[in-house]
């Protein structure tokens, strides 16, 4: 189906370069499996799984035969004050998935809900507990966490931030990020460098006394910023200083959970335990727009008191518990189990590191960087910083049928956790010409 140019126009597109799109648009109509179909016919090669989001590629029967199915039988139901049977199931799969010890979840519809329903948790927590005091917040420079303004104001990339300075939230104090090309270039993994800068936090606790700090927010690994894994022992160490100050930890797993990096959440893989997981994307594998964010029993317990007829927590959306959504949930989580996906994706990850990892020598190349199934290439700039990037994501596009992400001159992938292995060399030898082709 053909778009006309005004219809284009109407829509504003988001975070996209709007007139050099409109100009020559990138244009999907269908998708099956692992390949999209553009307007003009072609089949194209999905090496991004949607954005982050589809790791078990697209229009799964499954999914899509449980959406149909659950629209035409309960389209909405409120769930403030009501419930409804399929939200009450997914959330049930969900606590089952998720670490021991989270058994609650709320449900948003999107990952910056997801975080700012985080923050907002945090805050009342420690007042419901007495600290009312404890109202910092610490994020992390480079992080992501969404596009709202508590997730800019945690987050760390100064462009989302840099148009609404002035009225980011107060109180809000970052840890340094930890890639250093000149100690972690080409890395396999976890980088071995870097697990002091989890100190920072000691500093930070020290200048604002930590009984003033509510919470930190990371991303296990950073996902958006270009893929960068934490160094070995990071992790466990921001779990123990914000243990001895009180202060709660939240990992934001929108993109590192279902699978993405080998097991259902980060926090498993790791085996380091935050307080709070915010969740979107893989959780209804992309289908419908639905987040979630699981807390530990000390954190929902700590609500439930005061009179039994009060509201613990005035925070919800319209959308919270949609039963389609509901239902893509609980399909998708169901699928993730009976394929063994979670598993695959684990056996995924040697090769895809290997094929990553043979750019390190090539000359355009200054890093490469991955973790289970996220994966980056770092191309030299040159031009105007993003330039090199994006000409490849267009060439990929155009010339060789295959959607990869750039952010900056940084390329990204996100295989389907189900990816052949043929399809992954094939697409990786693609990437290498265009690699070769660029200015
Ligand atoms: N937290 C994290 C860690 C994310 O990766 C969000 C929050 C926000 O989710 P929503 O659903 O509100 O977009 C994200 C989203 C990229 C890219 O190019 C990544 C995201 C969004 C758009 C682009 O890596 N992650
Ligand atoms: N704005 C207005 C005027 C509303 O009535 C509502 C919800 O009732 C919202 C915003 C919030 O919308 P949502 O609950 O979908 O986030």
């Amino acid at each position: 189906m053909a778009v006309n140019p005004q219809e284009l126009e109407s829509f504003w597109m988001p975070f996209c370069a709007n007139r050099d799109f409109k100009a020559n648009p990138r244009i999907i109509e269908s998708a099956s499996g692992h390949y999209y179909q553009s307007v003009d016919h072609r089949k194209i090669y999905d090496l991004f799984s949607g954005l982050w989001t589809s790791g078990i590629g697209h229009c799964h029967p499954k999914i899509v035969a449980a959406v149909q199915e659950q629209v035409a039988t309960l389209d909405f139901a409120l769930s403030f004050q009501m419930g409804n049977v399929t939200a009450i199931k997914a959330a049930g799969k969900l606590t089952e998935l998720a670490p021991a010890g989270f058994n609650h979840c709320f449900f948003t519809n999107s990952g910056s809900e997801s975080v700012d329903t985080a923050l907002k948790m945090v805050l009342a927590y420690h007042r419901v507990g007495g600290h009312a005091e404890r109202t910092r917040l610490i994020g992390r420079e480079r992080g992501y966490h969404g596009v709202n303004f508590g997730g800019i104001s945690v987050g760390g990339m100064s462009p989302n931030r840099k148009m609404f300075s002035a009225n980011l939230l107060p109180g809000v104090d970052h840890l340094p990020h930890t890639h250093n090309i000149a100690h972690t270039a080409f890395s396999r993994g976890q980088p071995q460098w870097g697990a002091h800068l989890a100190d920072e936090l000691e500093r930070i606790a020290l200048l604002h006394d930590g009984s003033n700090i509510a919470a930190v927010i990371v991303e296990p690994v950073a996902g958006s910023a270009g893929v960068i894994p934490p160094p070995v022992g990071y992790l466990e160490r921001l779990r123990k200083i914000c243990d001895s100050h009180g202060i709660l930890l939240i990992f934001d797993e929108v993109i590192t959970g279902f699978g993405r990096v080998g097991d259902s959440f980060a926090t498993q893989r790791f085996g380091v335990m935050p307080d709070i997981i915010t969740t979107a994307k893989g959780l209804t594998n992309g289908v419908i727009p639905m987040g979630a964010v699981l807390v530990q029993d000390h954190v929902y317990d700590r609500f439930m008191q005061g009179p039994p007829h009060a509201i613990e927590f005035l925070h919800g959306y319209t959308y919270s518990g949609h039963p389609v959504a509901a239902a893509a949930a609980l399909a998708a989580l169901e699928v993730y189990e009976e394929e063994g996906i979670f598993a695959q994706a684990r056996e995924l990850e040697t090769l895809f590191e290997e094929a990553l990892h043979d750019f390190r020598d090539h000359p355009k190349v200054i890093d490469v960087r991955n973790f289970g199934l996220m994966g980056a290439i770092e191309l030299a700039s040159i031009g105007s910083p993003g330039e090199r990037g994006l000409a490849a994501h267009k060439k990929c596009f155009w010339e060789h049928d295959l959607v990869i992400r750039n952010g900056m001159d940084t390329l990204q992938f996100s295989p389907f956790l189900n990816s052949r292995p043929d399809d992954l060399h094939r697409a990786f030898e693609h990437v290498r010409q265009v690699i070769d082709e660029l200015d």
